[in-house]
């Protein structure tokens, strides 16, 4: 039986490419079973499969109809963008056609008229899924390449972006980063993000087209100049930090920040002859399935991936129901030349009987209570199946047991309660006078102050007395003459003595003020 199964291990992935499938059937001593491997979907052209979205609006030619030059024939300017004509309308959809043999079919930006106002236009793709480049992007320009360009990339449906890589004839004028080329990239940097000066110089509008972001450039760090050993860039994938994740994206957007030139300063007499022409963006990419299918489908408007290994999601990014006995995982390319499928297992199937909901993907009998339970619980569960929330975390009532977010945690204000556990329904129990769920609000007639404390005074009940006025609930400052909690007792009241020196302090002063008013006074008058 062993000698069978080396037998195929040996050799399917030369007979199938490089894990092209999840699963073999053999026939052993035993009988038929399956074998399982660590798979991926195939290559494919990308731009079958996007959406695509142009900014601003109004910046596709031809609404109003406008005429046009090209550098080449700069006082010719006898072409026209009609978006009324189909013959003359130049919409997106054109980047992404089949290009018939010589006529390229573009898109096509307004002209430069603004200038010196920017011409500016960001063109946004997106799939709507994970995809992990294999091959260069590849943007064609008729017309000439824009003089300064970036391409920013998302990762997760276009929720947030990342720059990917800067272009310009200048880099240090356009983006103050100085200029470098992939090629002078090592395996330490093969993920750094750079400015090129190599798409963005005037070459003559016909000659050079191409704009790319040298993907196979960055795989050749690792691979070799032919890619001929993948082996190390796989296994460079699956260890390095960060690696994988550059090649994969959800959407990519080119900004266009200014056009092709043709020269080294603005004609402001003929800026017809500027504006952005894009006739194909080629990205060529296999859909992300974490190594869990070999197939990918366009489905319902998007890409998925059909998964195996008991897995399921768009990118097989977690277990199928009932398939949750062990935390989900990533397939990995290694060991080679197969890999690992770290296949989703059933409940039951593997450590006799023990579910732990997917928190824990370790058992361990104890021998005097005659039970098999879960071993450090993940996600703030506990329990012999992770089934109760730590102390201190409460149920998430919208969650069910195999979810990450089953527990959320209590945080009680340190201050305000009592300990930090809570209820079912993440109530806190609070110290005297606190109130609220987490136990950080006052009841009324409380004021906060490293907690809940009475008040002092108010404006209801406990109201400062003549004329006193209360300072956050805290105290009462209470006028000269006058003390106790509320300003409610009289000094003189309480101490005769403190009483008449104050006063006869009091009239004193205002004798001397009154003799100086009118020393000044006389003054005056004397003048
Ligand atoms: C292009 O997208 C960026 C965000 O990445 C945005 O700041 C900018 O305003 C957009 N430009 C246009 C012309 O829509
Ligand atoms: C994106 O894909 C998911 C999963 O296939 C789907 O449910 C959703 O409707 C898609 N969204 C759009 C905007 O197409
Ligand atoms: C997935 O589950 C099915 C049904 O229990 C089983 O036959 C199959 O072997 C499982 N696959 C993997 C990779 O574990
Ligand atoms: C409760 O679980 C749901 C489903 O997983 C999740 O979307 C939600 O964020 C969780 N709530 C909290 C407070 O974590
Ligand atoms: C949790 O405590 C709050 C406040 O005391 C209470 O209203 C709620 O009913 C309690 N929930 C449960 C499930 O006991
Ligand atoms: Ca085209």
């Amino acid at each position: 039986m062993l000698h069978l199964v080396a037998f195929l291990l040996h050799c399917l992935p030369l007979a199938m490419g490089h894990y092209d499938i999840c699963k073999y059937w053999v026939t052993t001593d035993d009988g038929p079973s399956w074998e399982f491997y660590a798979c991926q979907p195939k290559a494919m052209r990308m731009k079958d499969y996007v959406t695509v979205r142009v900014d601003p609006p109004g910046i596709t030619c031809g609404d109003p109809p406008e005429r046009f030059c090209t550098h080449e024939n700069p006082y010719l300017c006898s072409d026209e963008c009609d978006a009324s004509t189909p013959d003359l309308a130049h919409p997106p959809k054109l980047m992404f056609d089949k290009e018939d043999e010589g006529l390229a079919t573009y898109w096509q930006s307004v002209t430069w008229s603004r200038y010196p106002e920017p011409l500016l236009a960001n063109i946004t793709l997106s799939w709507n899924k994970s995809i992990e480049l294999t091959d260069d992007i590849v943007v064609t320009f008729e017309y000439g390449r824009p003089t300064i360009m970036m391409l920013e990339k998302s990762l997760d449906n276009g929720r947030t972006w990342h720059p990917y890589q800067y272009y310009a004839d200048d880099c240090m004028e356009a983006f103050g980063m100085p200029a470098r080329r992939v090629r002078e990239l090592s395996t330490t940097s093969a993920n750094r993000i750079i400015c090129t000066e190599e798409y963005s110089r005037w070459a003559g509008s016909k000659k050079e087209k191409n704009v790319r972001l040298e993907v196979r450039d960055r795989f050749a760090i690792f691979a070799g100049q032919d890619l001929r050993n993948m082996d190390n860039l796989y296994t460079r994938l699956e260890s390095a930090k960060g690696l994988k994740d550059f090649f994969t994206v959800t959407d990519l957007r080119m900004r266009l920040l200014r056009p092709a030139l043709g020269g080294t300063y603005v004609q402001r007499e003929n800026l017809y002859k500027y504006f952005y022409a894009v006739s194909n963006i080629e990205v060529t990419g296999r859909c992300k399935c974490n190594l869990h299918a070999s197939l990918c489908s366009f489905k319902e408007g998007s890409l998925q991936c059909e998964c195996e290994h008991n897995t399921t999601g768009q990118d097989c990014g977690k277990c199928k129901k009932n398939f949750r006995t062990r935390s989900w995982r990533a397939g990995s390319y290694l060991p080679l030349p197969n890999g690992s499928p770290n296949a989703c297992a059933a409940a039951g199937s593997a450590f006799g009987n023990c579910e732990c909901y997917g928190h824990s993907n370790r058992c361990s009998y104890i021998d005097f209570l005659n039970v098999v339970t879960c071993v450090s619980c993940k996600h703030n569960t506990r329990g012999q199946h992770c089934q109760h929330c730590r102390l201190g975390f409460y149920r998430n009532g919208s969650a069910e047991l195999d979810d990450e977010n089953v527990c959320i945690e209590c945080n009680c204000n340190q201050i305000g309660s009592l300990h930090d556990r809570c209820n079912e329904t993440g109530y806190c129990e609070c110290r005297e006078g606190a109130a609220g769920p987490k136990c950080d609000d006052c009841l009324p007639n409380y004021y906060w102050r490293q907690g809940c404390f009475p008040n002092v005074c108010d404006e209801e009940l406990l109201i400062c007395q003549n004329g006193g006025t209360c300072y956050q609930n805290q105290r009462c400052s209470c006028p000269a003459g006058y003390k106790g909690v509320l300003c409610e007792q009289s000094k003189c009241d309480s101490d005769n003595k403190a009483c008449n020196s104050a006063s006869s302090t009091y009239l004193s002063l205002t004798t001397f003020l009154i003799s100086a008013l009118i020393l000044q006074l006389r003054r005056l008058l004397d003048f």
